[in-house]
């Protein structure tokens, strides 16, 4: 039988396992990048690990998402990853110099290569035939350190692109229906391949913004073929060398088959507060909007911004609209400058912010009270943006331009003939932003600069063999990380500081949990489907591990999040009827009975001792994942030399 590109990466990295959908198989990793958000607890559990230099082929350290530096605390976690990057072999791309993502596909990815990133949209590397993965930031840390990365074999999914787009018809459109025709969920626990005539008339940056928003599907990772369009790509990158073709064999075999006619889709909107609740632009034509934010992983290459460049020369954004332009990196922003680009936007009147993740993450740029904001990101999430009451729809850069000089929503396909961008023979490249680490004697003698606002790992228990904790918070279907951690300008800076972040935990959902799971000591949290979709950050599980967090049990998961918990030492559990979800209540004292047995069966008992009933739990841990559980999380585990 032939093979799937993501197949073929995957046989090709495998350390152990086998191709079989569902089984546990470990892979080498070539590759790493952290961002700060996620990079300081990631380099601090590298650190616990004694071990001297990174053994991946290549790691990068971005700084991108907490670049305010509002407080002393950003700049101490720059100031301390600068110092491991140097120290232990690790590349570190300053502030300034643009989004991970956006940086690491025009200036280190590679065709054939397997990335991991401790941030979940790591699968934009997927648009030049890169198998690139969003991560815990402790899966990363044992990464750099030489370690496997396990992940459950996924189901291949393909989608065929027919014909070509129709004018102001773009990429983000096509992520847009995907997330249409398979919601939040649709890509648990799959691979989505690109492919059929259509990927030809997609460029790099086009194809990266499908694979970034693949995430939004929840799917493990997106991937295109790597072709002559990569090839090209990289030459322009100086980067030729790095070029290999990769495709699928022609009798691969698919899980799902998805067809898009290209040629029929109009531009399509995210509706507020979900990625897949979508209908046409045209749909809403007429909203008032007051806030237009373009930039983000998703829509902030060069190819983006020269087409919002052309649409806004000449041209005054409406006054009762806010206009921000994030480009996605340094080598954007000064290719904009040097061809006049640069003008012609701020002459528009918007405001050009840093290179940067700004608004999408919620640091800065906050829309006004019950705000209409329209971004060309990748998440819509409630309270995202900074505003509880803000409504954030999700557009390309073409429809966000629309709004902006209109002032309501528009059809971009009113605004006249299509700028035509065509791909530049040779980037900008100016890699002085990129530090390169010490040689490893030069590294012997230098220190790590720690600040005062960075805390120690906090510590996690072994799993018990009878756990009675109380339900200390019940909550509904499609939980984001989000909602359990949320980040923005306020909370970011304390990410390596887990008791000071812990006040806000599930603050989206219930101001009183902090303060109520840690006087209940244990805890279980109930949850709907898809619990802990969006971000990889491992904060989400290490939050409320600190509270006391024992256990979660949920009709479903999202990918990273289960491993996330499993590594932070709590159990996470699915119920055998999802009836029994309504069955539950929060203040239930619960008891789960036999638990290392229940793991080896793959079913654990569950009494609830306040109605008296009796409930059958199901688990599927592999023997490493229950002797994780058992250690009391990954550290631990890794510690007792595993
Ligand atoms: C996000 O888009 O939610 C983030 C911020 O990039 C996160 C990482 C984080 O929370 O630090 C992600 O996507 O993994
Ligand atoms: Fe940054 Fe937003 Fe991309 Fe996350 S989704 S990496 S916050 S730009």
């Amino acid at each position: 039988m032939g093979l799937t590109i993501a197949q073929k990466i995957i046989k090709a990295h495998m350390l152990s396992g086998d191709l079989t959908v569902g089984s546990e198989v470990a892979l080498k990793i070539d590759q790493t990048l952290t961002q700060d958000a996620t990079g300081t607890m990631a380099y601090l559990e590298f650190e616990t690990m004694g071990l001297k230099r990174v053994k991946t082929e290549r790691s990068v350290a971005y700084i991108d998402h907490n670049t305010l530096q509002s407080g002393f605390e950003n700049a101490d976690d720059h100031r301390y990853i600068q110092s491991v990057c140097k120290k232990h072999g690790i590349y570190f791309s300053r502030p300034g110099n643009g989004i991970c993502h956006q940086v690491h596909l025009e200036r280190f990815g590679k065709p054939g290569k397997t990335l991991i990133g401790s941030d979940s949209h790591t699968p934009t590397g997927g648009g030049i035939g890169m198998l690139a993965m969003g991560a815990g930031g402790l899966d990363v840390a044992v990464a750099m350190g030489g370690g496997a990365y396990y992940i459950t074999m996924p189901k291949m999914y393909k989608v065929n692109l027919i014909g070509k787009l129709n004018p102001f018809v773009t990429a983000k459109d096509i992520s847009l229906e995907i997330l249409r025709i398979l919601s939040v969920k649709g890509g648990v626990g799959a691979i989505i391949e690109w492919g059929g005539e259509g990927v030809k008339y997609l460029s790099v940056p086009e194809r990266a913004t499908i694979t970034n928003m693949g995430t939004e599907l929840g799917a493990t990772t997106s991937i295109f073929p790597s072709d002559e369009i990569t090839k090209e790509f990289l030459k322009a990158q100086g980067r030729e060398e790095d070029y290999i073709p990769i495709s699928s064999d022609a009798d691969a075999e698919y899980d799902k088959i998805i067809d898009i006619d290209l040629s029929e889709l109009k531009p399509l909107i995210a509706c507020p507060h979900s990625p897949d609740n979508i209908v046409t632009v045209e749909s809403l034509k007429g909203t008032k909007v007051d806030q237009v934010c373009i930039g983000s992983c998703t829509n902030s290459s060069l190819f983006d911004m020269l087409k919002v460049a052309a649409l806004l020369k000449g041209k005054t954004i409406d006054p009762s609209v806010s206009l921000s332009i994030s480009p996605g990196s340094k080598q954007v922003l000064s290719m904009l400058a040097d061809c006049g680009a640069l003008s012609d936007i701020l002459a528009s009147g918007a405001r050009v912010l840093e290179c940067a993740c700004g608004p999408c993450i919620g640091m800065g740029f906050s829309p006004n009270s019950a705000g209409v904001s329209l971004r060309t990101f990748n998440r819509n999430f409630i309270g995202r943006s900074g505003t509880a009451d803000a409504s954030v729809y999700l557009v390309s850069p073409e429809t966000a331009v629309a709004a902006a000089i209109t002032g309501e929503i528009t059809d971009p396909r009113l605004l006249g003939d299509e700028p035509i961008v065509k791909m530049p023979e040779t980037f900008k490249i100016d890699d002085s932003a990129v530090i390169e680490p010490a040689t490893e004697e030069e590294a012997e003698n230098l220190e790590i600069l720690r600040g005062p606002n960075i805390k120690p790992f906090p510590k996690s228990l072994p799993q018990e063999d009878s756990l009675s904790a109380d339900l200390v918070l019940k909550v509904g279907d499609n939980i984001t990380t989000d909602h359990i951690m949320p980040a923005g300008a306020k909370i970011l800076p304390y990410r390596s500081n887990i008791p000071h972040l812990s006040q806000f935990c599930f603050g989206v959902c219930d101001t009183a949990f902090p303060e109520r799971a840690k006087a209940l000591g244990k805890s279980i949290i109930v949850g709907g489907s898809n619990y802990g979709q969006g971000s990889s950050r491992e904060h989400a599980a290490l939050v409320p591990m600190y509270l006391g967090v024992r256990a979660v049990i949920t009709k479903s998961f999202a990918r990273i999040h289960i491993a996330n918990l499993i590594n932070a030492g709590i159990m996470p559990l699915t119920f055998k009827n999802a009836e029994d979800y309504d069955k539950l209540s929060q203040g239930d004292k619960l008891v789960l009975l036999d638990v290392f047995e229940g793991m080896n069966k793959g079913e654990i008992t569950l009494k609830n001792e306040t109605s008296g009933e009796d409930f059958t739990l199901l688990c599927s841990f592999t023997e490493r994942q229950k002797a994780i559980l058992k250690a009391g999380g990954l550290l631990a585990y890794t510690k007792e030399g595993k």
